[in-house]
């Protein structure tokens, strides 16, 4: 090889533009195989033709300086002209080496065939040629190397892809120098499935055999060996090289699993795996968890122990590598007993029929199947719906209740839900609690009650007879006002309603109101007219009404309506009527009836009781009872008309004939009366004159009273023996007699019709046969000191002819049990006078005047007196 490198190096040859090209010149081959050394010829030189060329191979050349050319083995020479082409002088490479190019077309190339180890060696070309159109002859030279291997060399087996991946496609190329086109070698891939290996291709050039075999790898090519063998000409394989596939690949078969399942019972330990059949390079796992966040875990296993509820959902691994990705879903379903059960109630606030719903709402998995309803306190169950239904809802529906959910996994009890069940007030009740009958002023209590009440807090409303009372407590008191009938309800409402009790009536009894006294007619009353007093009373409970009238006080009649068919002066008076009932009375307010009547009771009054004297003066007053008063008067002496027409007469200095009879004559607007005359005696000597006046009276009256008693005595005798009466008698009854004769004291009769105001004094008429009699009836403010006069009351109109008497009381009164004495004057038409003494028998309690009540009461009233002489 030392001298190959000499030999391209030689002088003559550097510089020179070398015809002969012999490329590669560095050629090799292993032994018995053959070499084609490529040598060529430029066309031109120096832009001038050559032709004639002579060459000569050597083996092995050495240039001789001294020749100034080269020597060696020759293997050929030849030329272009000459037609004795030498090859192969040496015997070594006899047959061996044939010249295989044409000068002509300027190939220039040898071939050695049945290489042998010593034919390694340097090899060379020598050209001369004629140049120009002198032809001088120039010389080239062109070595080349020839290594002769003992054994064949092994292919090579190579890519130039940096990295093999599935699915890129890839070429592989096994090449090897080779030299000899005319004996072809082959180089073959295996390996791989015969069809993907029909694609390779042989080339040679410039001494390079290769085969490139291109395919697309897949993951499942990974680690398998591509082989390349070298098979000679004649078909015997050589030699071969190997090659291992390295084919980088996605995760394959990525796949998540559950131990033990993908579905378990909440608590129970899960266990999730991500494996990968396989990949190329090793992969790192990324994990995604339900909502398919990423996840910072890169181990391929994770561990749930022990598992919840949340934890069911979709799970992802992706195994991840250079290459690409692969993953894997799984759905983990945890199961789980029913949770959060619960009860919904509606409506919030339950009233009583109301419908209720309650729900119980709970969540498991699966889901709740079955429900149970349990109320507080009762064993049963009393509902298996999801729903329990209360369609009008009762008070006592008011409970604890609570639900029980199971689904396959197990079961659940929810907490209590208490229902309260408002309701109105109930059993609402009016009572009254009072003795009975109610009267007018008792305290009635009025209870209303409540039997219950939901929401308790309640208030009360009150009516009576239908109207709203400013009344808001349990109880009621009132005071009992004079109403027939009053109905009482209370109502209690709390804030679902009101209930109102039944009605109760409430009764009051209350004496008579608003009692009135009424006179018909109204106006002036005449004497003799109807009178009609009617007690008016507005209301009263009991309407059964007792009615009483009175007279100046003096309870008069038991009836409503008092009539008085003809009414006389002595009907004149207050009146007034009292109405009871059993519970109260009341009185009306006086009602007044005047009677107008003409002069009664007209008599003469002396102005003085002591005798009368001559020259003494005196008066004489008219007295006279009337309605209106009297106006019109006219005065008599001895019947013969006097100037005077006043009521008062006045004699002055009286004369001894003046003596005489004086009388009056009054009248008012009704009628005309004339007064009894009063005998007017004047004497001379005062102390004779009244001694025998007292001794004449006395005899007089004595005689007078004497026979008066005597026939009353015989008819109270009579009287007595009639057992109808029944009446005990008094002795030493004094009666005052009057001229008709009227029943005075007879049996039940009405003492005076209507009573007499209280006098003193009797009616005496001499001329008349029978006798009435009088009862004296001192008032109660009697003075002592003064002559009383009274009217005389007559059952009968007043005669012309009463005789009136004066009763006087004497000066000093005796002392003891003896009432004041009474002078008894007599008129004038008794010539003597007599006097006596009243002494009254058993002093009565009472002042001692006539009123209009029973019989009996007059009776016990009349003060008896017996004459005293
Ligand atoms: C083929 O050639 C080789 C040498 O290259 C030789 O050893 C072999 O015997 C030959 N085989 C056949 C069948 O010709
Ligand atoms: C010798 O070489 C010449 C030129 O190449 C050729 O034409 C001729 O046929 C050759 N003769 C023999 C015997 O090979
Ligand atoms: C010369 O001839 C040989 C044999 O015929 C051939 O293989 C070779 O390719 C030729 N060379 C050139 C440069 O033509
Ligand atoms: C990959 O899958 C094949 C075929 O299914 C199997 O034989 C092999 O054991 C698996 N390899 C791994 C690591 O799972
Ligand atoms: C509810 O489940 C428990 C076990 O978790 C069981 O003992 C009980 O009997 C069940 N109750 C009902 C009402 O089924
Ligand atoms: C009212 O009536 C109720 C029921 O009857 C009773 O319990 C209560 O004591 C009464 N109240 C009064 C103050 O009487
Ligand atoms: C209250 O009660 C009365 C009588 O029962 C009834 O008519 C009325 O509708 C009730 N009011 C309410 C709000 O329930
Ligand atoms: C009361 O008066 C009425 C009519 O005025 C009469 O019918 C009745 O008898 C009278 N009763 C008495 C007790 O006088
Ligand atoms: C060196 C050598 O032997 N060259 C010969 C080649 O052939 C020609 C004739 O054909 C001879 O003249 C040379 O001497």
């Amino acid at each position: 090889m030392r001298s190959f490198f000499c030999l391209l190096f030689l002088p003559g040859i550097l510089g020179k533009e070398n015809m002969l090209t012999i490329a590669p010149n560095n050629l090799a081959a292993w032994e018995g195989s053959c070499i084609l050394i490529p040598c060529k010829i430029d066309e031109t030189y120096k832009s001038v033709r050559v032709d004639n060329f002579f060459l000569i191979w050597y083996f092995d050349p050495k240039y001789e300086d001294n020749l100034k050319d080269f020597t060696g083995i020759m293997l050929y020479n030849g030329s272009t002209i000459s037609e004795n082409n030498l090859t192969a002088t040496s015997p070594h490479f006899l047959d061996r080496v044939r010249f295989v190019g044409n000068l002509n077309s300027r190939n220039c190339s040898l071939k050695i065939s049945h290489l042998q180890k010593n034919d390694r060696g340097t090899y060379g070309a020598r050209l001369y040629g004629f140049v120009g159109i002198n032809r001088h002859l120039d010389m080239w030279f062109a070595p080349a190397a020839v290594n002769v291997n003992v054994s064949p060399p092994k292919p090579q087996i190579e890519s130039r892809m940096a990295q093999i991946r599935e699915q890129w496609p890839v070429t592989v190329t096994c090449w090897v120098f080779y030299h000899c086109p005319d004996e072809p070698i082959m180089l073959t891939f295996s390996g791989l499935e015969e069809s993907r290996m029909s694609s390779q291709k042989t080339t040679n050039r410039d001494g390079k055999v290769q085969t490139v075999l291109s395919f697309t790898p897949t993951w499942e090519d990974h680690r398998k060996t591509l082989t390349c063998t070298l098979k000679s000409h004649n078909g015997t394989e050589i030699s071969q090289s190997t090659m291992t596939l390295d084919v980088k690949y996605s995760p394959k078969r990525v796949k998540l699993s559950a131990m033990p399942g993908i579905t378990v019972r909440e608590g129970e330990k899960l266990s999730l795996a991500c494996t990968v059949n396989s990949s190329n390079p090793e992969v790192t796992y990324q994990w995604y968890w339900k909502d398919m966040r990423k996840y910072e875990w890169r181990s391929p296993i994770k561990e749930f122990e022990p598992v919840g509820e949340q934890d069911s959902g979709v799970y992802r691994c992706t195994a991840e590598n250079t290459v690409g990705s692969g993953s894997s879903e799984l759905t983990i379903n945890v199961q789980y007993p029913p949770k959060d059960v619960k009860i919904d109630v509606s409506p919030g606030r339950i009233k009583e029929g109301d419908n209720v719903v309650l729900r119980c709402s709970s969540r498991g998995n699966p889901a709740t199947n079955r429900h149970g309803w349990y109320k507080d306190r009762e064993s049963g169950i009393i509902g298996t719906d999801k729903e329990l239904h209360f369609e009008a809802i009762q008070a006592r529906d008011s409970s604890t209740y609570y639900c029980i959910a199971w689904n396959t996994i197990g079961n659940s009890t929810s907490s209590s839900v208490t229902l309260d069940v408002q309701y109105a007030p109930k059993n609402v009740q009016l009572t009254l609690n009072s003795r009975q009958p109610i009267t007018e002023g008792d305290t009635v209590p009025l209870n209303c009650s409540v039997g219950s009440s939901n929401p308790s807090h309640k208030w009360y409303n009150w009516y009576k007879s239908g109207k709203r009372i400013t009344h808001t407590q349990e109880l009621y008191t009132f005071t009992a006002s004079p109403e027939k009938v009053s109905i009482y309800k209370c109502e209690v409402c709390n804030v679902i309603n009101c209930t109102a009790s039944a009605p109760i009536s409430v009764r009051t009894l209350f004496g008579p109101k608003a009692v009135k006294a009424v006179r018909e007619p109204l106006g002036l009353i005449k004497e003799g007219s109807f009178v009609k007093l009617r007690c008016e009373v507005r209301e009263a409970n009991p309407q059964e009404l007792t009615y009483i009238w009175y007279k100046e006080g003096q309870h008069l009649q038991l009836n409503s309506t008092v009539t008085i068919p003809k009414v006389t002066p002595e009907h004149s008076g207050s009146y007034y009527c009292a109405a009871s009932n059993q519970v109260g009375s009341a009185q009306s307010s006086p009602v007044w009836l005047s009677v107008r009547y003409g002069p009664r009771n007209v008599h003469l009054l002396l102005s003085t009781q002591d005798a009368i004297i001559e020259g003494m003066s005196i008066s004489l007053r008219c007295d006279n009872d009337a309605f209106p008063p009297a106006d019109v008067y006219t005065w008599y002496w001895n019947k013969q008309r006097l100037q005077e027409t006043s009521k008062i007469l006045q004699l002055r200095k009286i004369q001894v004939d003046q003596s005489g009879s004086y009388h009056c004559k009054t009248s008012n607007s009704i009628s005309e009366q004339e007064s009894p005359p009063m005998g007017i005696t004047v004497s001379y000597s005062r102390a004779t004159v009244l001694k025998r006046a007292l001794i004449g009276l006395g005899s007089v009256l004595f005689a007078v009273f004497l026979l008066g008693l005597l026939s009353h005595v015989v008819q109270r005798w009579k009287k007595t023996l009639d057992p109808g009466t029944g009446r005990a008698r008094r002795s030493g009854s004094f009666f005052v007699k009057k001229a008709k004769g009227e029943k005075l004291c007879n049996g039940n009769n009405r003492l005076r019709e209507n009573g007499a105001d209280g006098s003193i004094g009797f009616l005496n008429q001499g001329a008349e046969t029978s006798i009435s009699y009088a009862a004296l009836r001192f008032p109660p403010s009697l003075s002592e000191e003064r002559t009383v006069y009274a009217s005389v009351k007559a059952p009968q109109p007043v005669d012309d002819a009463v005789i009136y008497s004066v009763v006087k009381k004497p000066q000093l009164p005796t002392k003891g049990d003896t009432k004041p004495d009474y002078e008894n004057v007599v008129n004038k038409s008794e010539e003597e006078l007599h006097y006596s003494s009243l002494v009254n028998l058993g002093p009565r309690p009472r002042p001692t005047y006539v009123d209009s009540e029973t019989d009996s009461e007059s009776e016990e009233s009349i003060q008896y007196a017996s004459l005293k002489h």
